[in-house]
């Protein structure tokens, strides 16, 4: 099996039995209050350790799920153009995942804990790619909308407290920008087209715009985890805040290339200086988070097909690497 971190994860799991001294911990808060970054080998509370771990990871399955849906309109995308910047956002998707399983790694847990995680259901992924893409217009409202909502999420994060993470969010914050152009682009081009094409324009605006919303999680007084994010500095900004921010943005933008918003309770509020928006259909975000639905099954059953189709790179990686050391062996002795 390929695991990589495990001396560095013996470490921690020995460390995590001993009880926390309070100096360390006190060192550590200061530090995270003076907007220092905390990087892989200072010392850190466990939860906090945790806590990174389960965002991260989530993060990076995310990513790599999120591959699916657009994937799927690889083969279809209307032009040669298209196709291209299609396949290279799907391959930009990629290496976010990458990045990420990369960063959580320096916390001390193996690429093959975190993929288990996500197979076997205990680790969650984004929402939002338990929806379909039914039509071309909706690979738009994906780089528009779902883009525009997760770089409004990562934003902030790249000013996270633990260094690693940080770091690799603003490569994926610079990428994600030029994903969201293309998806606004995209938009654009239909609605500027035939009455077939605004259609469907507008159809996909209505499917994916709730399920954009609910991207940001649950609402704060609902969001069991934010309050110790935020005072550790994880999370920057709260769930809520962040989708007030998304929907102050996006309105104008659907708005100037001629799309309705689905709300009817959508309207500028000018007291406080932001819009004010329906209520969120929560029942369904829970049920889509539980995996219900035929989506949410297709989505694990091609993660695991692709995770049972690689073995044999790994196990070949596996041999190379064993033959390598064992030639540098032969050669010292
Ligand atoms: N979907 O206490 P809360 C992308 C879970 S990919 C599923 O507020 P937290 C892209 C949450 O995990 C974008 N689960 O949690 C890729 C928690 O359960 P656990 C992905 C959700 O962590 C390809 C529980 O609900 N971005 O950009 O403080 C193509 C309670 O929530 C969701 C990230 O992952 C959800 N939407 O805040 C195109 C950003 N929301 O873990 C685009 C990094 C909540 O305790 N992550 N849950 O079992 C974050 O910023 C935070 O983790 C969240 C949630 C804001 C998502």
């Amino acid at each position: 099996m390929y695991t990589t971190n495990l001396e560095f994860g013996k470490k921690q799991a020995e460390e995590a039995a001993q009880p926390e001294d309070a100096d360390k911990v006190a060192a550590f808060e200061a530090r995270v209050a003076a907007d220092d970054y905390i990087e892989a080998k200072d010392w850190m509370p466990q939860a906090y350790r945790k806590t990174l771990i389960r965002q991260i990871s989530q993060h990076a399955h995310s990513e790599v799920v999120g591959m699916l849906p657009e994937g799927n309109w690889i083969t279809r995308a209307p032009t040669l153009r298209r196709k291209l910047i299609l396949l290279a956002k799907v391959q930009d998707e990629g290496g976010h995942g990458l990045y990420l399983y990369s960063a959580a790694e320096t916390l001390g847990i193996s690429r093959d804990e975190m993929v288990d995680a996500l197979l076997s259901g205990r680790a969650k992924y984004s929402t939002i790619f338990n929806y379909p893409t039914l039509t071309w217009a909706d690979i738009g409202a994906i780089g528009w909308l779902v883009d525009g909502a997760a770089i409004m999420n990562q934003i902030p994060l790249q000013r996270t407290s633990y260094g690693p993470y940080a770091r690799a969010m603003v490569r994926v914050c610079k990428e994600e920008s030029f994903h969201q152009r293309q998806g606004f682009e995209i938009m654009t081009v239909l609605m500027n087209g035939n009455a077939a094409q605004r259609r469907m324009a507008q159809d996909a605006m209505n499917r994916w715009w709730w399920p954009s919303l609910m991207m940001f999680g649950p609402a704060d007084d609902n969001s069991p985890n934010s309050a110790q994010s935020i005072r550790w500095r994880i999370k920057r900004m709260t769930n809520d805040e962040l989708r007030q921010k998304f929907v102050d943005v996006t309105v104008p933008q659907a708005e100037a290339i001629g799309l309705t918003v689905p709300d009817a309770d959508l309207k500028w509020n000018e007291e406080r200086g932001h819009y004010d928006f329906g209520a969120i259909d929560w029942e369904e975000f829970y049920a889509v988070v539980r995996g219900e639905g035929q989506v949410a099954r297709d989505r694990m059953a091609a993660r695991r097909k692709a995770w049972d189709d690689g073995a044999w790179v790994r196990e070949a990686a596996i041999a190379h690497e064993q033959k390598v050391a064992e030639r540098a062996a032969v050669k010292a002795a």
